[in-house]
């Protein structure tokens, strides 16, 4: 979305930002939120920090969303305070509004909010050591179980039926049916293969209906650039992006890592025919999750993990299908057709998961 300077100056007015703001640049490569870096001047240097513009479309309730987030993170500020951590950088901080507010709303009838820029550390768009991958699936792992004791009912459902995949099939079926693009037809084979999957969309949410899948506090977004690690030590460092923590299923936080990190195409590949699952990336996230999940996943919940991938992934390539023949409303993109070769590298990635489906059930066992 465009943004006019003049409504950067009065949203930077409005935070109680330690000095004066001397730059403010787009940032980072997240499909949602507009975000920015900005730099402050202060006496003895500089300060910086994240400001974002919250996606209103997608969120609808603003106010129960940053509860979420304020809630979740002086939550998570005490457990890594106990544990000898530095808070300031082991989560998400975020900075008041001059008049004591956690966000702020602008005259153009935008959202806004402002984090702690976490010095010293990097987000990463695709796995450049195996090493990194592991650490990250170790955070993810013990983040799930740092928000066991969360109390969920806090939580307000910031996207409701997120990660309900037989729903968002529904969704797909209406876009495919409205057609308001006159894409489909040229789609046929994409919609064809996912269509072709109905009966797996149905398998998590029928476990957890049935009491045979835990409900937890998951943070349901977990790829790999909302991660931040310590450019020194390499280590997974603070996990971002916390808009979609809810309650939600252990399974889907593994799969969502896999289906973004453990493809050999970049998620927005144009050669879709890349796309492959890499099973020594499977493997080392596999054991860094579970490491970080600490014995903690029922047997049933590490039998689904390779359906856990291989549901977030179908998921993830309807739902750019369905931004596609919907004319590109949701995800942010940059070019014609970006939405179309995202899909098709999930839809890739899904073919390859079949093809490897024993090799991937053989290494959650080994575990
Ligand atoms: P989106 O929901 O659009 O993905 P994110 O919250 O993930 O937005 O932020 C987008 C990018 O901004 C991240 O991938 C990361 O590079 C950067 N970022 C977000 N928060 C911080 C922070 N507190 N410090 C440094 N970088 C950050
Ligand atoms: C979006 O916000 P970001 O870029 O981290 C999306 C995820 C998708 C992902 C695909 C709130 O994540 O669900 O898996 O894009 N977030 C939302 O890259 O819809
Ligand atoms: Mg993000």
């Amino acid at each position: 979305m465009e943004i006019k300077q003049k409504e950067l100056n009065e949203v930077l007015a409005a935070f109680a930002l330690a000095g004066e703001p001397v730059s403010c640049t787009r940032y980072g490569s997240g499909h949602i939120n507009d975000t920015f870096c900005v730099a402050c001047r202060t006496e003895d240097g500089e300060q910086k920090y994240i400001l974002q513009r919250m996606n209103h479309e997608v969120f609808k309730d603003i106010a129960g969303l940053m509860k979420n987030i304020t809630g979740v993170t002086r939550f998570l500020r005490e457990r890594i305070a106990e544990n000898g951590g530095d808070p300031d950088r082991e989560t998400l901080n975020t900075v008041p509004t001059k008049d004591g507010q956690d966000y702020y709303a602008s005259a153009e009838g935008n959202f806004w909010r402002v984090y702690l820029f976490i010095e010293g550390a990097s987000c990463y768009d695709a796995v450049k050591d195996p090493k990194d991958f592991y650490q990250s699936g170790r955070a993810f792992g013990h983040f799930q179980q740092l928000l066991a004791d969360y109390p969920a009912k806090e939580l307000t459902e910031t996207i409701p039926h997120f990660h309900d995949t037989p729903f968002r099939l529904a969704a797909f079926r209406k876009a495919i049916e409205e057609d308001i693009c006159g894409r489909a037809a040229s789609v046929q084979a994409e919609i064809q293969f996912i269509l072709d999957r109905e009966a797996d969309m149905h398998a998590a949410m029928d476990m957890l209906a049935a009491g045979e899948l835990p409900l937890r506090v998951t943070h349901n977004d977990t790829k790999l650039n909302n991660i931040m690690n310590d450019n020194e030590t390499g280590e997974a460092l603070c996990i971002i992006d916390l808009d979609t923590i809810m309650p939600g299923l252990s399974i889907f936080d593994f799969g969502d890592s896999i289906r973004f990190g453990a493809n050999m195409a970049a998620e927005d590949e144009p050669d879709y025919t890349k796309a492959k699952l890499s099973l020594p990336l499977f493997d080392i996230y596999a054991k860094g999750f579970l490491e970080g999940c600490a014995g903690r996943l029922t047997e049933t919940e590490k039998k689904m993990l390779p359906m856990g991938a291989k549901l977030m992934t179908l998921e993830c390539g309807m739902r750019f299908l369905t931004d596609y023949l919907q004319g590109d409303v949701y995800f942010h993109t940059s070019r014609e057709g970006h939405n179309l070769d995202r899909c098709r590298t999930q839809l890739g990635l899904v073919a390859d998961m079949e093809k490897h489906w024993g090799e991937m059930e053989g290494i959650i066992e080994k575990y």
